[in-house]
């Protein structure tokens, strides 16, 4: 194709797209969304305002373009997923046109002056934010940003010269002495580690999803295949399921390689005596699952193997145990290594044994005590370098970890992932089927 048609026709369809501002008032006055910011609002110093900035698009190289994410807390308190916006929710309501509101949503939308207005929230025109950006900073006392917004200072600051956050820092300091910056996660972390029942679904559903694409790489998985085939065969179910993508770059680590903690070369050739770990989770409607299991390249677990990965599903099952609102990170960590140092593999835990996951995968956080509506992983790990001169031959060279994503409930802890086999027989049978 004629390269500066094919040009105008990517921008063309950018653009229809970025302008369907109907349908953004549907995302933005559904009640999920409308709920959270009137929760933020109550969290919020008085005369306070918080700002918010789309995502923006990444450049791979040259022209083209990362998937786009977006910046999660702007996503939480909006729905929107595309990029050019601008999110206000102030403590004290903000007059545009006569009127009065609390949130309000700048599009780039077609008509100019063109409102969506629900209740005290409205849907406006993007070229209307720095009428109200700029009496936002001489009015407030504090504003609550994020690091994306630190552009958006500057660029009202600076006439549109983007230098960095820190520079739009020490200005924004400068002209406004009295305003206290405060950063954005003070309010939406307390809000974003609580689910929603909307958002234990959308999760669940990202959990069922990556579950069968394990389940298919344990059934296809044998010796002699590269380890980017199993990955194929995993996100091929993300793919075939709708999944909005990976939450994080799969892990697909074999032999030495599960050692790796966030190996993603995924490009060895598998053999058999290896162990195989997958680290891996789909992202569904932007809600990711973080989900690891570890079996044998051969189909049989070595008796060594087999020992090493009793003591980590032992050590994991029993920090599942005594998840329930009030237990601390802390006693989870506790639990699951007293069990690895028991077994005489305490020098051979590599990391610590859980975090949130939601819109990020490692999951906005507010304090160390659980509390019903978290969503957490327990993924304790056992690693053993070649040169662990103590051990057998055998029991060197591989790393085991396990993990699940599990519900804090009022009166207790759900698994969510319980359906994903775990059990050494259940993926010895799973693996001899095929
Ligand atoms: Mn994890």
């Amino acid at each position: 194709m004629n390269k500066g048609r094919f040009v105008f026709l990517l921008y063309f369809c950018f653009y229809a797209y970025a302008q369907d501002s109907e349908n953004i008032g549907k995302k933005f006055f559904d009640p999920e969304y409308k709920l959270r910011r009137s929760k933020l609002i109550q969290l919020m110093d008085s005369n306070s305002a918080a700002i918010l900035r789309t995502a923006e698009p990444k450049l791979r190289s040259n022209d083209v373009y990362y998937p786009f994410k977006q910046e999660c807390n702007f996503f939480y308190l909006s729905g929107i997923d595309e990029p050019d916006y601008f999110l206000v929710i102030s403590s004290k309501k903000v007059e545009f046109n006569n009127r009065n509101f609390f949130s309000l949503l700048f599009a780039p939308m077609r008509g100019k002056d063109t409102m969506y207005i629900s209740g005290e929230e409205v849907v406006l025109n993007k070229s209307k934010f720095y009428e109200v950006f700029g009496d936002l900073l001489k009015n407030s006392k504090t504003i609550y940003i994020s690091a994306p917004e630190y552009k958006t200072i500057n660029d009202w600051l600076n006439n549109k010269i983007y230098i960095s956050e820190k520079v739009a820092k020490n200005t924004l300091r400068e002209k406004f002495p009295e305003l206290q910056v405060k950063n954005i996660t003070t309010l939406t972390s307390p809000l974003r580690e609580i689910k929603s029942e909307k958002e234990i679904a959308y999760i669940q559903e990202a959990i069922n999803i990556t579950g069968d694409g394990l389940i298919r790489a344990i059934q296809k998985c044998r010796p002699d295949m590269y380890e980017y085939e199993i990955q194929a065969e995993i996100e091929y179910e993300f793919k075939r399921q709708g999944a909005t993508g990976t939450g994080f770059p799969s892990i697909i680590a074999s032999g030495e390689n599960s050692l790796i903690l966030h190996y993603d070369r995924n490009n060895r050739r598998m053999q058999r005596g290896d162990v195989l770990l997958m680290d891996v989770g789909a992202e569904y409607n932007w809600y990711s699952a973080d989900i690891t299991r570890t079996i044998p390249v051969s189909g049989k677990f070595t008796e060594a193997q087999k020992r090493i990965y009793s003591v980590v599903l032992k050590a994991q099952k029993e920090t599942i145990n005594i998840i329930k609102p009030g237990v601390t990170m802390s006693e989870l960590n506790k639990k699951a290594s007293s069990i690895i140092e028991e077994a005489g593999y305490g020098n051979f835990i590599k990391h610590s044994v859980s975090h949130s996951i939601g819109l990020d995968v490692h999951d906005a956080w507010s304090s160390d005590t659980l509390k019903a509506g978290m969503i957490i992983t327990i993924e304790p790990g056992i690693y053993i370098p070649k040169d662990a001169e103590d051990l057998p031959p055998e029991y060197r060279g591989f790393g085991i970890r396990i993990e699940d994503d599990v519900l804090v409930t009022e009166d207790g802890h759900k698994v969510l992932s319980e359906k994903i086999p775990k059990e050494i027989s259940e993926i010895e049978n799973l693996m001899r089927k095929n």
